[in-house]
């Protein structure tokens, strides 16, 4: 059985490659060994992140963490898939920052309904720092209930960074969508390297990072596996990695009716999430955006594929999201559990 391949002489560290870090992980893909990965049959590739995945986690438990849009649409950037970017005619409409009590209100319901995390996201290309003082404020109010705390607020700078870590931030969500070749189909306002910026900053102020992407936007298998590589050659794997579908949203580039964005096979997507498995063993892999319009044996392949995290509550940010009592059910049925 072949489990990790970075024993294989074929895929032995070669002079000249970057000095490996001590956590016994590796971060030296090469995209063809990960196109690799998503070519093996279906079985192969399924066993070999089932190994993995039981090697690092209980095989059983799903970490749980609610969403919420704290600030909704308006925003500069030009993201073609999101429903929230100024640039696109969509059914959302810009709205006003939450104000903290209302934020705390939601946060309740959540740790009530068991949820663990709590993900708080504005549709920001970045925060002004009196922005900051709000966010600040839920960070710690979030806390004090118990639950651990994520953001998303765009690209920061280091001052920003620091003044959330002083705030208890857990977990900083900041992803890179796509394969460096891709990006620039999809987003123009901002730079992947501004994104590995922020991820850079983020780690080195000691957040954890939860980053990953969108799969399903007309990109290829091999933009798919830049993703992955791109995540799994960071100096650290993400602590998280939300892998989402892409929720098609009228008005914007990649959801248009005449996009030319077929839908993926849902294989495809579960291939995804394993391949992540298979290269980030000790990463959390979200099962992200895409549940609602998943059925059950689609969602239970991607947890058989090593995925671990899910969103729940009836909403991500501005879409829908599987009702709690269907979720309940599922986990019913397949025997998993909620991670404490
Ligand atoms: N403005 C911040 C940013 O972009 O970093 C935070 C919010 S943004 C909505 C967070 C992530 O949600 C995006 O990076 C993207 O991966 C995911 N996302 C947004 N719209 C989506 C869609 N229509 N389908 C799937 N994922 C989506
Ligand atoms: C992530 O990777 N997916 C979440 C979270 N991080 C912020 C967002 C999904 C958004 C789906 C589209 C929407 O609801 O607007
Ligand atoms: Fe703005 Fe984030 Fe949407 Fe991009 S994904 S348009 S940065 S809210």
């Amino acid at each position: 059985m072949s489990i990790e391949t970075h024993d294989t002489p074929e895929f032995a560290p070669q002079p000249g490659m970057p000095p490996q870090p001590a956590d016994g992980l590796r971060h030296d893909w090469r995209v063809d060994e990960i196109e690799a990965l998503f070519a093996l049959p279906f079985n192969d590739l399924m066993f070999q992140a089932q190994a993995i995945h039981r090697a690092h986690f209980d095989p059983n438990a799903v970490q749980l963490s609610t969403l919420l849009s704290i600030k909704t649409g308006g925003c500069p950037e030009d993201c073609g898939y999101c429903s929230q970017s100024a640039h696109h005619d969509t059914p959302v409409k810009a709205g006003k920052m939450m104000d903290v009590d209302s934020v705390l209100a939601e946060a309740r319901v959540a740790k009530d309904a068991g949820s663990t995390r709590y993900c708080m996201g504005a549709a920001w290309r970045s925060p002004k720092d009196r922005d900051l003082d709000k966010v600040c404020e839920m960070i710690e109010g979030v806390r004090e209930l118990g639950m651990e705390t994520c953001v998303t607020l765009g690209m920061l700078t280091p001052g920003q960074v620091e003044r959330l870590h002083d705030a208890g931030l857990d977990y900083y969500n900041h992803n890179i969508d796509t394969s460096a070749e891709f990006y620039g189909d999809i987003i123009t306002t901002r730079t992947y390297q501004d994104r590995l910026d922020t991820l850079e900053s983020v780690r080195d102020a000691g957040i954890n990072v939860c980053c990953g992407g969108i799969v399903g936007m007309g990109e290829s298998r091999r933009d798919r596996a830049g993703m992955v590589l791109t995540l799994a050659n960071l100096p650290q794997h993400p602590e998280s990695v939300p892998i989402n579908m892409l929720m098609k949203i009228e008005g914007t580039p990649t959801g248009n009716a005449t996009a030319d964005t077929e839908d993926l096979d849902a294989f495809e997507f579960i291939r995804t999430i394993a391949v992540s498995r298979v290269t980030m063993p000790e990463s959390f892999v979200r099962l992200s955006a895409g549940r609602e319009a998943m059925n059950d044996q689609t969602q239970a392949l991607c947890f058989m594929a090593g995925a671990n995290s899910i969103f729940v509550g009836p909403k991500l940010l501005t879409t829908g999201n599987p009702a709690p009592d269907r979720d309940a059910a599922l986990f019913d049925r397949l025997g998993l559990h909620p991670l404490d």
